[in-house]
């Protein structure tokens, strides 16, 4: 109570530790060091988890997908400027993503720092941290603690959401105050994402342009996800009666197998349709910017979902902008369509399902390949059943190849259960986003990596055998970046985007206690993985793929720049 505090101190580690507790942050992702060793310490003694890595990217990239998971900002915690920049990337990668996540580090003394005088790890990580996230904010006073995690929390998860840097210098948590007043100046943020109601006006508009549409078309993005609206997004999809697309990490929203789904006619709808109503979903790079060939030479009227008014416009124009949260906007839909809404119309989605269903049954013959070495075709054929069986598991994917083919074959079931490389399409998420999904959601993992991808994370795996963690990983093991077939024909190096021929990933596994296994053929592949998914034991499964099988950036060749000078 009150009175027993009268007289009583609490210092700087105490009031972060209370100030995370009070508004139900109870998991940490980081790596410890001077000056937030004891901080970790004392936030095990005082019941939160915390997960101790092997390098700051990977706790970041944890921290960020457990925001994506959970709609709370998850925190990574590192030491001062080399640990700090290495959860930066993170930080950055969470804010381009719009997933909530605070990076606390630890950073050295003020007056030495500004004065750079050569402190220890010295550097101004509140300037550095500034551009490459939504806010960021220090604390020089114990007493300022409870505001700063509060703006900290708020600025992460409300509007749109982000990275949120919070500097706490070493000296700030041996400061010592009274214990009651250090209690009061605690903040418990009351809601900290308020809803965003669009305006009628706006979601009239929408509606009046939707029904106007002779081929209309919905793309879900990963907002769409976040927003955890998953029945409401049902209902108003099937409602409307609109084919729809679902990007990466959208994938389950809606089955892949819905009647309405357009997966598998992607540049059919994208080239057809007249009218886009876009929920989640950025016109960026991964929709060719909402132009150009991808989009075909029809006039389209676009329609946009998002909490974001800046994003309106952002690169071709917006007939009916609707902004506010993805929740609220859809509701509003549902209300305002009332219950004589007629769908689609029904030539155009049977248009759409016929170009689908021929596209599914063009691929279903490579699904049954039982070719050793393996393709990716014959291995995802074999994973896409597993992940049939088990919808609930958590399917973490990245790579080229391993990706792209991944994202086509593999049909989810269920929301966010497919996390991968996102906006930046970035390698280095695997362990740390197949951690974050575990201790999150409890649930078990399948993380399907290329073997390049994997190498940015890898040592990972000694924290997943550490945890126990029911975490199978396959990788697939094709000898290289894209291909293991470069030649570097100038002198005696390896070609820059191959590795070692026929390594043996399983060994690492094994060498922490974990099950390693070696997997040549897509039946190997499926016994393993399996027995993977029911022991719950953490599985590193080395997939022999056939290092021809790839090819250059997957889906993406396109994007790479070509020389004209280039030797043939
Ligand atoms: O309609 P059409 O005919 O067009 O057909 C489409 C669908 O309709 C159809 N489809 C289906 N058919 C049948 N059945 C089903 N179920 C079905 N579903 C779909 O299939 C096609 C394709 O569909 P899709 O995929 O939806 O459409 P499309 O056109 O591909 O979509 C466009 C995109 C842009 C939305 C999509 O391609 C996409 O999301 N792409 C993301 C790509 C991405 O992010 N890639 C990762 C980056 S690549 C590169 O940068 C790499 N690096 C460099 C590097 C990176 N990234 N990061 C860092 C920190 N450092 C360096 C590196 C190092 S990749 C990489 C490592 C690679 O090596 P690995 O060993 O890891 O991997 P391997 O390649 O395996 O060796
Ligand atoms: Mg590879």
């Amino acid at each position: 109570s009150e009175q027993e505090l009268q007289g009583e101190l609490t210092d700087g580690f105490h009031l972060v530790i209370d100030a995370l507790k009070l508004n139900g942050i109870n998991t940490i992702y980081g790596v410890p060091g001077i000056p937030i060793t004891d901080l970790g310490r004392m936030m095990q003694a005082a019941g939160i988890r915390v997960l101790s890595f092997r390098h700051e990217q990977n706790a970041g990239y944890a921290a960020s997908i457990a925001g994506f998971l959970t709609k709370k900002p998850g925190i990574c915690l590192t030491v001062s400027a080399p640990g700090f920049l290495n959860g930066l990337t993170a930080l950055a990668h969470a804010t381009t993503n719009c997933f909530p996540m605070i990076l606390i580090s630890g950073s050295s003394e003020r007056e030495i720092v500004d004065l750079q005088q050569g402190d220890y790890e010295e550097m101004d990580q509140l300037a550095i941290a500034k551009p490459l996230c939504k806010a960021a904010f220090r604390v020089l006073h114990a007493a300022d603690i409870g505001i700063g995690l509060a703006r900290a929390i708020r600025a992460a998860v409300s509007g749109r959401p982000g990275g949120v840097y919070l500097d706490l210098p070493a000296k700030l948590f041996g400061q010592v105050m009274d214990a009651a007043a250090g209690a009061k100046s605690l903040v418990k943020v009351i809601d900290a994402a308020p809803a965003q109601i669009p305006a009628p006006s706006a979601v009239k508009r929408a509606l009046d342009v939707l029904k106007s549409a002779k081929r209309p078309l919905i793309i879900l993005g990963k907002g769409a996800a976040y927003a955890q609206a998953d029945d409401d997004i049902r209902k108003f999809v099937e409602k409307s009666g609109v084919p729809f697309l679902q990007m990466s990490m959208a994938k389950g929203l809606l089955p892949d197998t819905h009647a309405q789904s357009a997966g598998a006619a992607r540049s059919t709808v994208l080239k057809d349709a007249d009218v886009v109503m876009l929920i989640g979903a950025r016109l960026n790079w991964l929709l060719s910017h909402g132009k150009g060939k991808t989009w075909g030479d029809a006039p389209k009227k676009f329609i946009q979902i998002d909490i974001e008014p800046k994003e309106m416009d952002s690169n071709v124009e917006i007939v009916a902008p609707v902004v506010g949260d993805i929740g609220s906007c859809v509701s509003a839909f549902l209300e305002a369509m009332g219950g004589n809404w007629s769908p689609a119309p029904a030539d155009w989605l049977s248009t759409v399902a016929k170009k689908r269903d021929e596209n599914v049954a063009k691929m279903a013959p490579k699904l049954m390949s039982n070719a050793s070495p393996m393709d990716y075709h014959g291995a995802l054929g074999a994973l896409r059943t597993i992940v049939k069986e088990r919808p609930d598991a958590i399917f973490v994917n990245e790579g080229a190849n391993t990706l792209d083919l991944a994202r086509g074959v593999i049909d989810m079931y269920k929301p966010r259960k497919r996390l991968d490389v996102g906006t930046w399409g970035v390698m280095g998420i695997g362990m740390g986003y197949s951690i974050a999904a575990a201790i999150e959601t409890g649930k078990p993992v399948l993380a399907v990596e290329g073997d390049s991808a994997f190498g940015f994370s890898g040592m990972e795996v000694e924290t997943i055998c550490r945890y126990k963690l029911p975490i199978c990983i396959v990788i697939f093991n094709n000898d290289g970046i894209y291909r293991g077939t470069d030649v570097n024909s100038a002198n005696s190096d390896p070609a820059t985007t191959v590795f070692v021929k026929g390594s043996r990933y399983d060994k690492m596994m094994e060498a922490f206690g974990g099950v390693g296994v070696n997997a040549t053929s897509p039946d190997e592949l499926k016994r393993a993985v399996n027995e993977a998914m029911d022991s719950g034991k953490p599985t590193l499964i080395n997939a022999v793929i056939d290092p021809a099988a790839g090819s250059e950036s997957g889906r993406i060749g396109n994007l790479n720049p070509q020389s004209a000078l280039k030797k043939k």
